[in-house]
């Protein structure tokens, strides 16, 4: 499955067990949940839950300092010696909590350089961070993209939080998409991998995925995401209270095949929670909760 991509890519992707299908049999990651804000809003976002842009809604994650990350970090690491990749994606978002964020990869990259470092992001602050996200060596990021045209996005993102002010509607969602896409071109021109996450959502953006799909390989994104939206009326995210149905599993596969003609498609993500350790589909987040890992040393 790797052997059509060139040698630095393939150097990159072997042991990450999201960017290689292969890998997520013999490889694990794990999550730490030190982002607790965000700066917009998403119609399929209850806040008391995690980031459901990369993870499933409806589960609450532990927020950690810094300090207490790199901590729990190195107990895994030492308890799970197939951990290759630690991802920051929640609960929030990682870049609107930068200084968190940062210094977590700052202490890992120097503290446990063999790690590799992954972060999920919805893009709104992702160019002012690539700058910072290349100094500490992280190779992945994944930027959740629902649309490339404003009149959908205002359909998905009621507002967003920009320059100190509340921006709504589909002027917010044009910044939003401006914004993904020029943080997207920076990291390809730096040679970082970028993943896509998509969120279907049925009659909302699901004819629209396959034009996001031609667009972010165009300008050379490695891997693209699509995710079944979860809208569960109990998570009480504002799609489910209003009755938004989630896709069938038939549209979600048709979707990706629709799409795969252009671009790698992901078709093994478990949406995972802000703070998951193990294989994928696998959660042993359970065995390092603080008071355990305290215990340990
Ligand atoms: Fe985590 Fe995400 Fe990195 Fe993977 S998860 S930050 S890219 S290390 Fe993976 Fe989990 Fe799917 Fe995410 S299976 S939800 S795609
Ligand atoms: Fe919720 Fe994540 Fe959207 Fe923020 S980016 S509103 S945390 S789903």
């Amino acid at each position: 499955q790797l052997s059509h991509l060139p040698e630095h890519i393939r150097e990159k992707v072997h042991n990450h067990p999201c960017y290689s299908e292969e890998a997520h049999h013999y490889f694990a990651r794990m999550h730490v949940a030190v982002a607790p804000a965000c700066n917009i809003q998403c119609h399929y976002c209850n806040r008391k839950y995690d980031c459901a842009n990369e993870s499933r809604p409806g589960v609450v994650s532990e927020v950690l300092s810094p300090e207490q990350a790199v901590k729990k970090v190195k107990a895994v690491a030492a308890t799970i010696p197939q951990m290759t990749v630690l991802g920051i994606a929640g609960p929030g978002d990682p870049l609107a909590n930068p200084q968190r964020t940062l210094e977590t990869f700052r202490m890992l990259s120097e503290q446990a350089p063999d790690i590799k470092l992954c972060v999920s992001t919805n893009g709104l602050a992702l160019p002012e961070c690539v700058e910072e996200l290349a100094k500490h060596n992280i190779d992945h990021v994944t930027i959740t993209i629902n649309c490339v045209d404003p009149e959908i996005g205002a359909k998905i993102y009621p507002w967003i939080f920009w320059n100190n002010k509340r921006i709504r509607g589909v002027k917010a969602a044009r910044i939003l998409i401006e914004q993904q896409q020029k943080g997207l071109e920076m990291l390809v021109a730096r040679g970082i991998l970028v993943k896509v996450n998509s969120v279907l959502i049925p009659g909302v953006n699901d004819e629209h995925l396959k034009e996001v799909s031609k667009i972010v390989k165009a300008k050379g994104a490695f891997l693209h995401n699509v995710m079944p939206l979860i809208a569960e009326p109990e998570h009480g995210t504002f799609y489910g209270v209003m009755g938004q149905r989630s896709p069938e599993p038939e549209e979600l596969q048709d979707l990706q095949d629709a799409c795969a003609g252009d671009m790698n498609m992901m078709r093994h993500c478990r949406q995972c929670r802000a703070d998951a350790v193990g294989m994928l589909g696998e959660d042993r987040g359970d065995e390092f909760t603080l008071d355990k890992i305290e215990s340990m040393e």
